[in-house]
């Protein structure tokens, strides 16, 4: 880290200590996984320095912003629309949910057998580690699975703001309409928090700049169709995770660069494994930082992954919102229209997702699939065997793995990844 911030993270009500421990944790994990990669692009090294500053700069950034009169709104869910926030000169940020922390604490809130994704959103709250949820102005919860829209029963009493939206279960009309009545009551909330009225004009600029995030994600996905691959998929996931903390604009800029870095090494045949590696399609939940156990097996066992059909992946970045509409209506509309087409686990049936994840094997020309269900994530976990089912009767050999965040299956999982990739080749 550039700077010491210990006197900005105690004005937050972080506990320095834990704190200290955790991004201890968190710079080991970086150094000994991504900094130990081969051939890395030169341009991720603005990724590395996204990466030391994650706690330092960029939460200043964020509270420069707020004395400037800015809001901050955190979010746990690729359906918070980033468009609306910044169309209200607000900033949208991922909270925290890639690690397990304050276990204990978690134990008397949650039941046992709950996802570690929302545990881990609850240990950063209780344990008093994530300056990004103590940043923001309003925490935005969402009725999607069971877990998370219960656990947001409990969360409301540990923090102050918590806006709850209610999100459909069914690709009904009356599915879009319960959408479009969530969206718009959002719009409002919004509009309350920061005091400003969005006209046409402001939400196509939040259109236009979130799109051309998704723009450089989608060049960057392409890239990764090249054999040898000219990045690693653990470097490509960093990047859509990064996609949910970094200042929108300046990150479009970085992944465009590193996109004109990719097409020289593809003119050139330079990739971060040899030619005729193994190939592998993640799908599954979602994985946020520093949740990159999987991804380092399976490149640390021959093969590499070459797409996500993930939230923080394809399945989150994937559509653009239509900006071609001049009204405040029209552009909701369409905002309203991109994000009915998320195909998550939680919608039944869900049918989409299938055609999806095949459609990316071709895409990508993954040689199989490596399904990622978090343990008690119901509505993962229950797709999965329809999925493995599908795909294996389309002859694309698909490998089922349920873990969680601690690291004590590694050993177990690197055996079955093993197999697997030898079974590939
Ligand atoms: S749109 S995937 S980001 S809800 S892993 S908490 S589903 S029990 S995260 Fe998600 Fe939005 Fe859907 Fe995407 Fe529940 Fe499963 Fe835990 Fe999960």
């Amino acid at each position: 880290m550039s700077k010491n911030y210990k006197d900005m993270w105690k004005n937050l009500g972080l506990k320095l200590i834990p704190h200290d421990a955790l991004l201890e944790v968190l710079g080991k994990g970086y150094e000994d996984i991504y900094l130990t990669q081969n051939n890395r692009p030169e341009s991720m090294a603005y990724f590395n320095f996204v990466m030391s500053e994650i706690h330092g700069l960029r939460i200043k950034e964020l509270l420069d912003e707020k004395t400037a009169g800015r809001k901050v709104i955190g979010s746990f869910c690729v359906f918070v629309p980033e468009e609306i926030v910044l169309a209200a000169d607000a900033t949208l940020i991922g909270l925290c949910t890639g690690a397990d922390f304050a276990t204990e604490e978690v134990d008397k809130l949650l039941q046992r057998n709950t996802c570690s994704l929302i545990k881990s959103a609850f240990g950063f709250k209780v344990g008093k580690v994530c300056p990004y949820i103590e940043s923001a102005n309003m925490i935005v919860g969402e009725n999607t699975c069971d877990g998370k829209k219960k656990s947001y029963e409990i969360l409301k009493n540990l923090v102050p703001n918590l806006y709850v939206m209610d999100l459909p279960q069914m690709k009904s009309d009356e599915g879009k309409a319960l959408l479009k009545a969530e969206y718009l009551r959002f719009k409002e909330a919004v509009e309350k928090l920061t005091g400003i009225s969005i006209d046409a004009t402001r939400l196509k600029k939040g259109i236009d700049i979130v799109n051309n995030k998704r723009k450089a994600i989608h060049r960057l996905s392409d890239l990764r169709k090249a054999d040898p691959s000219p990045i690693s998929g653990l470097d490509a996931l960093l990047a859509n995770q990064v996609f949910f903390y970094d200042n929108p604009v300046r990150f479009t800029e970085s992944v465009n660069k590193i996109c004109d870095e990719l097409k020289k090494r593809i003119e050139k045949k330079e990739g971060v494994f040899p030619k005729g590696t193994p190939r592998i399609l993640l799908s599954g939940c979602p994985m946020a930082v520093p949740n990159w156990k999987l991804p380092w097996i399976i490149e640390t066992s021959g093969a590499v992954i070459v797409g996500e059909e993930s939230c923080v992946g394809e399945r989150g970045a994937r559509n653009l919102t239509d900006d071609s509409g001049n009204t405040v209506d029209e552009l909701m509309e369409a905002i309203i229209n991109r994000y009915f087409k998320v195909d998550c686990a939680i919608f039944t049936p869900n049918p989409d997702r299938l055609d999806h994840i095949v459609e990316m094997v071709e895409k990508y020309q993954a040689n199989g699939v490596v399904h990622y269900g978090l343990q008690f994530c119901q509505p993962y976990l229950m797709e999965s065997m329809p999925v493995e089912k599908a795909l294996e009767e389309k002859n694309i050999p698909t490998l089922r793995i349920d873990t969680d965040y601690s690291m004590e299956d590694v050993g177990q999982l690197k055996t079955r990844v093993e197999a697997f990739v030898e079974l590939l080749k």
